[in-house]
């Protein structure tokens, strides 16, 4: 749902009305008056950045994101590096996520699950709206556990459905129940994919299926509860691969696809997979083999975002 100007949108008339507005979870406001709010002008340090990230992007941006904050942190340092771009300091003021930016790309970690990743987007794309920003790609750079797919696989999600099996993000507004479009690009994942294959490393795709929790949501027989048997995991997982063409499970898919597609902003979602749930249900993996599969989904989307800046 690509806006006719490009730019990144908010629908809510309350937020017409003022001038001021404090993203609580980066620890920054928009302000008419920042110095006098903040005693100095630093609050006003991410506005400004902004505006500069525009003034970089040459009509195009990227938001890089993913779960963890140090793991964002060590790409935004790689990708400064590779691409030769300086690197901004923490720009968010607040511990519960990081902001980076290297020119035009923004580097942002979620958290896990929908509700974290949901307050994470929300206020970027309050900020971005602020700043005009426009042609941005959002591009989630994960990990997964693969359904049918070789661990260390990186998969290129051509759909993101909900644990219902529907291509939906469920809201509940109002004590309503409120189905949102789960759309990704498929141009984005294409061009995602010819990167991947370029670079050699073991690229899918196929639909991800965003479940609201690690354990009984994704079928594992490892929780602390089961009320399920083996035979129906089995089972479950067959269904998936073979009739909903689903290669992978994560925790964020569904809300990422609606959220950035409400605000006119394009969407991929690139993760390495962990395991092949077939094959069992615990992650345990040597560090270093961890680290090679989680820098292959970013060597593959910097790759993508150099090429295009
Ligand atoms: C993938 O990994 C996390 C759980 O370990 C979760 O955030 C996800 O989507
Ligand atoms: N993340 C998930 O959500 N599931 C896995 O199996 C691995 C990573």
């Amino acid at each position: 749902m690509a806006c006719e100007n490009g730019l990144v949108h908010t629908y809510n008339p309350h937020l017409v009305e003022t001038t001021t507005d404090h993203l609580y979870h980066f620890g920054i406001s928009r302000s008419s008056d920042l110095p006098k709010e903040f005693g100095d002008v630093k609050g006003d340090l991410l506005i400004e950045s902004l505006q500069e990230l525009l003034d970089d992007s040459s009509g195009c941006m990227f938001v890089c994101t993913g779960g963890s904050a140090s793991r964002l942190e060590m790409f935004a340092k790689l990708f400064a590096e590779e691409a030769k771009i300086p690197l901004s300091e923490n720009l968010s003021k607040s511990d519960r996520f990081c902001m980076y930016k290297t020119g035009p790309v923004l580097w942002v970690n979620h958290g896990m699950g929908t509700p974290s990743l949901s307050i994470m987007l929300v206020e970027v794309i309050k900020l971005l709206h602020y700043a005009g920003a426009s042609q941005v790609s959002f591009i989630r750079i994960g990990t997964s556990g693969g359904i049918g797919v070789a661990p260390g696989t990186v998969v290129v999600s051509s759909g993101a459905i909900n644990g219902m099996l529907q291509e939906t993000h469920v809201q509940y507004i109002m004590g309503q129940r409120v189905d949102r479009p789960a759309k990704l690009d498929a141009g984005l994942k294409d061009e995602l994919i010819a990167t991947g294959k370029g670079l050699q490393i073991p690229v899918d795709t196929g639909v991800t299926l965003c479940a609201d929790d690690f354990y009984e949501g994704q079928m594992r027989l490892d929780g602390a509860f089961c009320d399920y048997t083996s035979e129906d995991k089995f089972k479950f997982l067959r269904k998936l691969h073979d009739e909903h063409n689903v290669r992978n499970f994560e925790m964020e898919s569904s809300c990422f696809a609606a959220m950035t597609r409400r605000a006119g902003a394009k969407a991929a979602i690139v993760c390495v997979a962990l395991l092949n749930r077939f094959d069992g249900d615990q992650v345990k993996i040597e560090k270093e083999q961890y680290h090679e599969f989680e820098m292959r989904p970013f060597r593959l989307v910097s790759a993508f975002v150099k090429n295009k800046l």
